[in-house]
């Protein structure tokens, strides 16, 4: 049984306002591989070597052919019970912001609504000229084209990108208002999301830390529930809910 602290309980019962910080772990349970994992999104490559602007300019092909791999994967993938236990959490405490560095819209699908993608959504891509959006670029070739002739990209946030600086400042602002952080499934290896759960540590909220296994991050929380998101999240969602 996953041993789920009677302090969690009673701060979540308390709290205003609670945000999460989510990773690939959460989705791994839907099939979606994670980046660093053992069984890694695509062996040959890393993903800094493929997720990068200067990748795609010297080889869109292989970057879109990546992308392509990544989007058929996931349309058949649905969100498992952890996607749906934080859309739970949200319609149970007042003020819940979900902060996201998955691209795959599952937390959309699961029916959470605030939610921020700072690492955008690979079901978007738009034109490197024109900025015109696309949900399903035509292929050309081998790569999608604008009908202003621009080459179509990703709508996600490649290494050595900034950030969208709203999203960037609304989640800064969420995590220092918090009383209740999660860190859930993520390595805690990418800047700046990494640091969301140091700020809010800072600013003064409980931060929990959601993970098969220990993180950078680890040392820095409150608490660690070693376990998957898939059961930790609605066993926490039960207790909660228990009066
Ligand atoms: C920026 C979108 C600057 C694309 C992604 C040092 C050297 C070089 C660069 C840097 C550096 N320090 C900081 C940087 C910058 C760099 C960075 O952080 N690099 C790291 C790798 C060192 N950051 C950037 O470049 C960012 N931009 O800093 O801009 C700037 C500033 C101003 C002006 C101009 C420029 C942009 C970062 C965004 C990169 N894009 N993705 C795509 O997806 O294709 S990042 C990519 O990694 C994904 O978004 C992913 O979400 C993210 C983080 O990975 P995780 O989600 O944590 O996934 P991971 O596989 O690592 O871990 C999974 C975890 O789940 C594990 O812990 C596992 O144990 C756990 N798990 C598994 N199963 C479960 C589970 N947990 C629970 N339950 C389970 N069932
Ligand atoms: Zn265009």
């Amino acid at each position: 049984m996953i041993d789920i602290s009677d302090g969690l309980i009673k701060r979540l019962k308390e709290a205003q306002r609670i945000a999460a910080l989510t990773g690939a772990g959460v989705s791994a349970e839907s099939g979606v591989p994670t980046f660093r994992g053992e069984e890694g999104l695509w062996k040959k490559f890393s993903p800094e070597e493929l997720a990068n602007f200067d990748a795609f300019m010297k080889n869109p092909e292989l970057v879109w052919e990546w992308y392509n791999w990544r989007k058929t994967l996931m349309k058949d993938v649905k969100p498992n019970p952890g996607h749906y236990a934080l859309t739970q959490l949200e319609e149970i405490v007042p003020d819940m912001t979900l902060i996201t560095q998955n691209v795959d819209g599952l937390h959309r699908q699961s029916g959470s609504k605030n939610i921020l993608e700072l690492h955008g959504n690979i079901f978007r891509s738009y034109c490197l000229d024109c900025k015109k959006e696309y949900e399903q670029p035509e292929f050309k070739d081998g790569l999608p084209r604008c009908v202003c002739g621009g080459l179509v990209r990703p709508d996600v946030v490649w290494f050595g990108e900034s950030l969208d600086s709203n999203i960037v400042d609304n989640s800064l602002k969420e995590s220092m208002k918090s009383q209740v952080f999660f860190s859930i499934g993520t390595s805690g290896h990418v800047q700046p999301a990494a640091s969301l759960p140091i700020i809010a540590k800072r600013s003064g909220s409980y931060v929990v830390e959601i993970n098969t296994e220990p993180t950078p991050l680890t040392g820095h929380m409150d608490e660690f529930i070693m376990g998957k998101s898939g059961e930790v999240l609605p066993r926490i969602v039960e207790l909660l809910k228990k009066d």
